[in-house]
């Protein structure tokens, strides 16, 4: 094997390489976790023992035993004390996938046109088909039993699946076998023909809940004022962050600037109807906004080198429970259907943008809560700082919200929050009441200033404001960090 030693190997860069699939799947069956960096590291001299060589146990395919250099790496990662390390993202490749999701943009007039019979065609269906627009959309909350896995490990796997099966349903559609669920980078102004019919709305045949009734018409807020609310939300750059994470964890937070706190903004900055989950889905917007948060997961993914079963395990330092069975229980789209979905390895791919996916690349050494203390640190005038609010009830405000951080009385920072006008009736909400947000702002912005936070609800009661009182919601508290940076 020609392995060359390396010196300041990292769990991320280099160790969790050393081991594949057959690995992971035969020492699992022992009980035995190689997959995560927390399993190897219970392992750690005990997987050096084990491979050394001239004599090693394993693996036990001798093409495979490890060379001298590839142990003395191992060596050296556990005698500095097993660093986790940061990952250099692999250069983005092309996927090759029978089935290639577009950019909206780069549509061929052709492409709408099949893409606008698809849909047609679904909306067309009887409510009581289970491949029509009416079933399809009502999965996500109204009018289903709520299936919801939003600020949950589950969130990117279960709407993967989801995106998959409305996918599907548009290839039923005679005539449509080869279309596939474009995205909308929501760092660019959304094409002009998603405000065009069939893509510009759609009207309830039945009624959903109280609150959308039959003849209920989808609304979302006009494309100027759509551009200028993601410009607003910071929403590029909460994306910028979360693609340069090495962490699941980090990667999908909704509590600091992750991957699904862009997601709660941008549905915030489109509304009406996407501001909450309750009808969302109706909206045809949807469909092509969700397909690039899944566009940017798998990008994430390939990055990382993340993109089956195993590797993926190989990003998370928390909990790896959700992984486990019955991690493809992602109702209503398989289980119960009797179906297995691989959430993770894909098998759609995503074509690639022109300029944006090297852009991120420079993206490095952002502000970081916490560092390894084996590195040096630094603090500059011009750090940030987060402040937390922490242990908001959610389940006691009526949808979705708007926590904002207010400085002698201005606003300077806010976090949207995505979720349900009625959450006290979903289970995952019920079991995830309690949740942190984090502000990010310069320590000069905020210092010597008297600071207070407000909470307001997206949807409003006519004539009654927005103001969501603090004492309703659990009274959480506010805790402040300063950020470091390696220096
Ligand atoms: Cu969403």
């Amino acid at each position: 094997m020609a392995d060359k030693e390396i010196k300041n190997p990292t769990y991320i860069e280099h160790i969790r390489h050393f081991f594949e699939e057959i690995d992971h799947a035969h020492m699992w069956a022992k009980n035995i976790d190689l997959s995560t960096y927390k399993g190897l590291f219970d392992q750690g001299p005990n997987v050096y023992f084990q491979t050394l060589p001239p004599n090693a146990n394993m693996p036990k395919d001798p093409a495979r035993k490890w060379s001298q250099q590839r142990s003395d790496t191992y060596k050296n990662w556990i005698a500095q004390g097993y660093p986790f390390g940061t990952a250099k993202p692999a250069p983005l490749k092309v996927d090759k996938a029978p089935r290639i999701r577009k950019d909206v943009d780069s549509l061929s007039e052709q492409e709408i046109a099949d893409l606008s019979k698809a849909f047609s065609g679904i909306m067309a269906r009887a409510p009581g088909d289970s491949d029509s627009y009416f079933a399809l959309a009502g999965l996500h909350w109204y009018p289903a039993p709520t299936f919801c896995q939003h600020h949950v490990d589950k969130y990117n796997p279960w709407h993967r699946a989801y995106l998959l099966r409305f996918e599907d349903a548009l290839r039923s559609v005679e005539g449509c076998e080869n279309v596939t669920l474009p995205y909308w980078d929501i760092t660019k102004p959304p094409a002009d023909f998603l405000f065009k019919a069939p893509f510009s709305g759609y009207k309830l045949p039945q009624d959903i809940h109280p609150a959308y009734p039959a003849g209920y018409q989808t609304s979302r807020f006009t494309k100027s004022r759509i551009v200028k609310n993601v410009a607003d939300e910071d929403i590029a750059d909460k994306i910028a962050n979360a693609m340069v994470q090495t962490t699941w964890g980090d990667f999908i937070s909704y509590t600091s600037d992750g991957i699904e706190a862009a997601h709660d903004h941008g549905h915030g900055a489109i509304g009406e109807t996407l501001s909450t989950p309750d009808a969302a889905a109706f909206d045809p917007i949807f469909w092509f906004f969700h397909s690039n948060w899944d566009r940017l997961w798998w990008e994430w993914q390939k990055r990382l080198q993340a993109t089956t079963y195993w590797t993926f395990r190989s990003t998370i330092q928390g909990s790896t429970v959700f992984l486990e069975p019955p991690f493809d229980d992602l109702r209503p789209f398989a289980l119960t259907s009797g179906q297995t979905i691989d959430s993770i390895a894909l098998g759609v791919g995503y074509e690639l943008q022109k300029a944006g996916a090297e852009s991120l690349v420079a993206m490095q050494n952002r502000s970081v809560g916490s560092l390894a203390a084996g590195k040096v640190m630094a603090i500059h005038d011009e750090s940030l700082t987060s402040i937390r609010l922490k242990g908001i009830d959610r389940t006691k405000i009526p949808g979705s919200f708007r926590a904002e951080l207010k400085a002698d009385g201005k606003k300077v920072a806010h976090r949207t929050f995505f979720q349900s006008t009625q959450p006290q009736t979903c289970e995952n909400c019920r079991k995830n009441a309690l949740i942190n947000l984090d502000f990010r702002v310069p320590l000069k912005a905020i210092r010597n200033k008297r600071l207070d936070v407000e909470i307001h609800t997206l949807v409003t009661q006519e004539g009654l404001g927005s103001r969501f009182p603090l004492h309703a919601c659990g009274n959480p508290t506010l805790n402040a960090r300063l950020l470091l940076e390696g220096g």
